[in-house]
């Protein structure tokens, strides 16, 4: 194709494609099947890789996210961020109204109501009708660069059709079911969980790895633009939503405070049906010089107030406080409380996350305590009721020791959690073995918790490295509900999992911090558990995706010599303890693109892929002319038919495994 045909076919495409992402995201209403898509996307990929020059600024594919930065520079607004004054009642809203009464010397003013996202304010600058700036709040008056971060939010425009300079600010939010699946996957992984929506959103901005900000699903609604070119609020937005903005669809033009009291009334039900958090609605002036003339006070401008529901609370009693230990040693309070009706569910847990959280709410054990469940999905106390104390309640002492193996506990600087240091307490042992077996790690059928927790009781195994030698038939037929078949299937499962992939070996170590996708990174990087076990804190930095925590956290494994002698004991057994590759990487695949559907039996879908590229093969996303294979699991999707329909060969993990002599 010729040079000007193809800077018209590129055109064409990221016009095309943008319409869609567009649509899909913004307007809820996808307009092609996601095969359709990918066909068009996968062809601009190719296209901007053989002819760079013409990529476009607002082309798709700059979604993905940039290289990983060292650390964020900082910006100052324009004009600053402010925040907002907080109203929680009509008589105060009545209040507000007054005050812009007298201060406006107006009778009648007409209000704009938003819904009150509840995100992370962030600024965006777009010159010749190209972004070109994004930033946190911060203070209100700097914040961070994070112009990387947002180029990930699939909502955000890269280009739109107005060429004066113009700085839209607005809310970046996680939907409900995004935190779902995030808090599911860090639980698996053993990371720290978030709170809620926004910790999780806030958490994900502050990423130094655009990479891992477009997993993380944020989306983005504006609520205002700072332009000249409108004398109301209201066609501002009307304007913003021309442009391509993601503007909120549930927006009120009110002639007076009395229409904005009963928006207000109407979303305090309404909200909970919605796919992300609200924790209020926000009441602007709607004319722009009265928003100018009215200014704003030192943090919060008088056009503007946020009217916050009163969250869901009951009251009940904190009958006691106690101490779980996790895997990784972290002592977590838990409320036992008489359990109490909130919001449609019965409460008698509440996280209290860590220590310095019990000794911030100053609570006591007998308190009359307030429970919430505001965005959270666990609720959380909010207050002790101390009037109602009668001197009998018992004070919450930080524990010095390990509820279950009496170490003295210590704390991690960097963290506000205290933790159980010996690597031999049972509630450690029990959890790290657990994780040893678990489906992504070692995945021995048969040794889950239940059998775990039974053979630490009776002293057989006191570490994972036990598993391979201390589980013995004999050991195992005594035991009662352990009959003959499960012996052998337990036992063959055991062995089966000595050629776990070295990645999934380094997951089961269970070092803190380090998930599923991180093992891959190292198992990448390095050929043998020796290997991994000889890196410094620089070494491991080095590697992308690996910061300054999780080097440590590493080194710091390695440095306990009781995990050395654990993993003594899995090398002794045959464990297999060096990378595939060391065993032949290989040119079998070379020049052949695979491309993989559904659920395959021995792999993770970056466990596969990493296979296939270390053997020479390519892998893509979407099955094309130029698909060689589809690698084909349990529940294929779409690419299936599309495969048959142009005749490309379907293998299964078997024939997978002939191909590469596995
Ligand atoms: N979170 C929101 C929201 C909104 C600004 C304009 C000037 C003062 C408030 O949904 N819908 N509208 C505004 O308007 N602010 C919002 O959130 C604020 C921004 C900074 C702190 C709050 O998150």
């Amino acid at each position: 194709m010729e040079k000007n045909k193809v800077k018209e076919r590129i055109d064409e495409l990221v016009r095309q494609l943008n319409y869609y992402n567009y649509m899909y995201y913004v307007e809820n209403n996808p307009v092609v099947t996601d095969y359709e898509y990918d066909k068009l996307y996968h062809e601009l990929v190719e296209l901007e890789k053989k002819y760079p020059e013409y990529r476009r600024p607002d082309s798709p594919t700059l979604h993905i996210g940039g290289q990983p930065l060292k650390e964020f520079t900082t910006v100052s607004h324009r004009i600053p961020m402010l925040s907002m004054d907080n109203t929680y009642s009509e008589e105060e809203l009545i209040e507000f109204d007054k005050r812009i009464k007298r201060g406006a010397e107006i009778a009648d003013i007409e209000y704009v109501v938003e819904l009150k996202y509840d995100g992370v304010a962030v600024s965006l600058i777009y010159q010749d009708g190209v972004f070109v700036r994004g930033a946190s709040r911060g203070d209100g008056w700097t914040g961070d660069d994070i112009t990387e971060n947002l180029k990930t939010l699939r909502t955000l425009p890269m280009v739109i059709p107005y060429k004066e300079p113009i700085e839209v600010r607005g809310e970046v939010y996680m939907r409900k079911d995004s935190f779902e699946k995030i808090n599911e996957e860090r639980k698996r992984t053993g990371e720290v969980l978030f709170a809620n929506p926004r910790n999780a959103t806030a958490g994900s901005l502050k990423l130094l790895d655009p990479e891992t900000v477009a997993k993380r699903n944020l989306q983005l609604f504006v609520y205002q633009g700072i332009l000249k070119k409108f004398t109301t609020h209201w066609e501002t937005l009307e304007f913003l939503k021309t442009l391509g903005f993601p503007v909120n669809p549930y927006r009120k033009l009110a002639k007076d405070i009395k229409e904005v009291i009963a928006y207000c009334n109407e979303w305090k039900e309404k909200r909970i049906h919605l796919p992300y958090n609200i924790d209020g609605m926000v009441i602007k002036v709607n004319s722009l010089s009265l928003q100018e003339r009215l200014g704003t006070t030192s943090k919060s401008p008088r056009w503007a107030v946020a009217y916050k529901f009163p969250a869901e609370q009951a009251e009940t009693t904190l009958k006691d406080v106690i101490v779980q230990v996790g895997r990784t040693g972290t002592l977590t309070p838990v409320a036992v409380l008489e359990p109490v009706q909130l919001s449609g569910t019965t409460v008698s847990r509440a996280t209290l996350h860590n220590f310095d959280e019990v000794k911030r709410l100053g609570i006591k054990i007998g308190d009359r305590v307030f429970v919430e469940k505001s965005g959270e999905i666990i609720p959380k106390i909010v207050k002790a009721i101390q009037e109602k104390r009668n001197g009998t309640e018992k004070d919450i002492p930080v524990p010095e020791r390990c509820p279950v193996c009496h170490s003295r506990v210590v704390k991690d600087e960097e963290e506000v959690a205290i933790r159980c240091p010996n690597v031999r307490c049972p509630a450690q042992v029990k959890e790290r073995i657990i994780h040893f077996t678990s489906r992504d790690a070692m995945d021995i059928e048969g040794l889950g918790e239940k059998w775990v927790n039974i053979l630490v009781d009776k002293g057989i195994i006191s570490d994972y490295g036990d598993i391979y030698e201390e589980i013995t038939y004999e050991k195992l037929i005594g035991l009662e509900r352990m009959g003959e078949k499960s012996v052998k299937n337990l036992l063959s499962a055991i062995e089966k999992s000595k050629t776990r992939s070295f990645a999934n070996l380094i997951f089961a170590l269970g070092i803190r911090h380090i998930g599923v996708h991180t093992s891959e990174v190292l198992a990448e990087n390095f050929s043998s558990i020796d290997e991994l076990a000889r890196a410094d804190i620089e070494t491991l930095s080095d590697i992308k995706e690996i910061g300054p925590v999780v080097a440590q956290s590493i080194v710091d494994f390695f440095n306990n010599q009781e995990n050395l002698d654990v993993i003594k004991k899995l090398k002794r057994a045959g464990v297999k303890t060096e990378r595939e590759e060391v065993f032949g990487r290989s040119n079998k695949l070379a020049g052949l693109t695979f491309v993989i559907t559904g659920i395959l039996n021995g792999y993770t879908r970056d466990g596969i892929t990493n296979l296939i590229k270390r053997h020479g093969g390519k892998v893509t996303e979407t099955v094309s002319g130029k698909t060689d294979y589809l690698l084909c699991g349990k529940e294929p999707g779409s690419k299936l038919d599309r495969a048959k329909a142009l005749g490309v060969k379907i293998i299964g993990e078997e024939e997978f495994k002939k191909l590469i002599g596995e």
